[in-house]
């Protein structure tokens, strides 16, 4: 009897786990959908299961830590990018997060971006909302030098942004 229990129990639990780590993965598959790393991270979890889900998200937390975070729209709910004028290093990661007022966007200049990057690989496109909250856009910019962005539906109200690589 007893055995029959904890059996009915881990079956359920192993469900959850799983489901958990799928949708982690749909959703920052989304943040970036042109990154090939995560393509070979869904096929790891379909063949082994649970044991890569928590290794994913571990990676994940870590490569979090690393990363600079920016809000789309202020705690009191201003159009604007917080910060609005920051510094990474060559390759660190920016993670643009909704915070208030969405939908927002991440449109790169292409004026306004170092010569030779290319910006529909950096860019959302101008059409491309983050429309839920906590919802976010990552980008990795490799090439150093001064690189302008906006937000397409609040261009108008001032949301624009400078981000230095160094
Ligand atoms: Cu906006």
């Amino acid at each position: 009897m007893a055995t029959v229990t904890s059996a009915s129990v881990a079956i359920p639990s192993f469900t959850g786990l799983k489901a958990g780590a799928t949708t982690r993965v749909a959703n920052f598959s989304k943040v970036s959908a042109s990154s090939t790393p995560m393509v070979s991270v869904k096929a790891s979890l379909k063949d082994v299961g649970v044991a890569v889900a928590v290794t994913a998200a571990t990676v994940m937390f870590a490569s979090n830590a690393m990363a600079v975070e920016v809000l789309l729209g202020s705690d009191d709910g201003g159009l604007a990018f917080v910060p609005s004028d920051f510094s990474v290093s060559a390759g660190e990661k920016i993670v643009f997060k909704n915070n208030a007022g969405f939908p927002h966007n991440v449109v790169f200049d292409e004026d306004e971006i170092p010569s030779g990057v290319e910006v529909s690989k950096i860019s959302m496109g101008e059409e491309d909302y983050l429309n839920a909250p906590g919802e976010s856009y990552a980008v990795t910019l490799d090439a150093k030098g001064t690189y302008k962005f906006y937000c397409a539906p609040h261009q108008g109200a001032g949301m624009i942004g400078k981000v230095t690589v160094n």
